[in-house]
């Protein structure tokens, strides 16, 4: 893998670069759609190619380890084959699962992490070094360090030797990747994950390290659990300030329109959520106008397109009217336009801000499409 930095804006910390992966170049910043289960939910890959323009969308090791399993995935030639995305993919590690799964026994040790299965309750036990076999294993371009994600609020004591632990857990990662190589022909990479909560000393303490790690990208965990957006922002503004400018930085798990755009601001490269798809299938669609609530009465004979503007398929075909009486309905086709609409305009944003921070106006244009975007209509 290979990072150039192409610009950077004059007015904010914002960069615009190019990661090249052996499954393509992705343009950043960049919004990657999470398809957990090697599916973005409700999306076919034609359309996350074509209409959506995604460049990299993410899989989660936890997911695709239980199911289909490894046996399938390895002999199906790896993710990329399995799922006929033939562009980059990312995996996270099960860090985040793990945080997820608290309250239904999983232990957690310097060892490893004791989980039961959310779809059968079959016992498992994950280590920094299986999980590195692991996504060799599934195959994607970048793969991600096993951490611990803090829940907030956290005290001090803890967030320290949960960071501490991650840290340790770390150098086991680094080593076992590094002793061992991908098995379909092409390159993979080991993007390590700060921690530390809210602390800022911790946080410091934590970039400091991943840097010293010196692997090819580096990413930001533990936020987006529920701290004041000021919070976020602040520690990822602290962050970057330390890990190193040549290096793409991905924000774990982030966020709404305005977060992203924030932290593109702060000097974040890459972002993923669950958030464009999932709300789409609840009926809240982002456009270029502001947030709509489908399922609103006011829009039951809004006859217009969902959003013109975007120029995508899906978002110029269908109107309002029809797609509110689809997610009313609970009809599959409701969630499938929707999603497609959502991830669309994720897309659009990142590339506009890309442009601009080309242009050298990100910081100015950031402060007027927020104030479009945010509006509830
Ligand atoms: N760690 C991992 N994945 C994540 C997170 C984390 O802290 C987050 C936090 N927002 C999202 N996804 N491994």
């Amino acid at each position: 893998m290979k990072f150039d930095l192409v610009t950077n804006d004059p007015h904010s910390k914002a960069r615009a670069g190019v990661v090249h992966t052996d499954h393509g170049a992705i343009q950043t910043p960049i919004f990657m759609p999470v398809g957990t289960a090697g599916t973005v939910k409700a999306v076919h890959q034609r359309e996350l190619k074509e209409d959506i323009k995604a460049q990299i969308i993410l899989g989660n090791t936890y997911h695709l380890y239980l199911r289909p399993g490894l046996d399938i995935l390895e002999k199906a030639g790896g993710l990329h084959k399995f799922n006929g995305w033939d562009f980059p993919i990312l995996t996270d590690s099960g860090g985040y699962q793990v945080y997820s799964l608290a309250g239904t026994g999983r232990k957690i040790t310097e060892e490893g992490v004791k989980f039961k299965s959310h779809i059968d309750g079959s016992l498992h036990f994950f280590t920094p070094e299986s999980v590195m076999d692991i996504q060799r294993r599934i195959g994607a371009d970048i793969i991600m360090a096993f951490d611990e994600c803090t829940p907030y609020p956290c005290d001090f004591s803890y967030a320290r030797k949960s960071m501490e632990m991650t840290h340790r857990w770390l150098q086991r990662c680094c080593e076992r990747f590094d002793a061992t190589e991908s098995m379909y022909g092409y390159s993979q990479t080991l993007f390590p994950i700060v921690q530390g909560s809210t602390y800022k000393d911790l946080r410091r303490q934590s970039a400091e390290f991943i840097a010293s790690m010196g692997r090819e990208g580096n990413a930001i965990g533990g936020l987006s659990v529920g701290e004041p957006a000021e919070d976020m922002y602040e520690m990822t503004e602290l962050v970057c300030d330390i890990l190193p400018k040549d290096k793409p930085r991905y924000l774990m798990g982030v966020g709404t329109p305005e977060n992203i755009l924030e932290c593109i601001a702060l000097g974040i490269d890459m972002f993923d959520c669950v958030l464009p798809t999932r709300n789409a299938r609840h009926g809240i669609l982002y456009t270029t106008q502001g947030v709509i609530n489908i399922r609103n009465e006011k829009w039951k004979d809004d006859f217009s397109p969902i959003d013109e503007t975007l120029g995508g398929y899906v978002s110029s075909f269908y109107s309002k009217s029809y797609l509110r009486h689809l997610i009313k309905s609970e009809e599959i086709l409701g969630s499938q336009i929707a999603s497609v609409h959502n991830l669309t305009f994720y897309l659009w944003l990142v590339g506009q801000a890309r442009e601009q921070i080309l242009a050298g106006t990100f910081a100015q244009w950031k402060n007027e499409i927020l104030k479009k975007i945010n509006q509830r209509l």
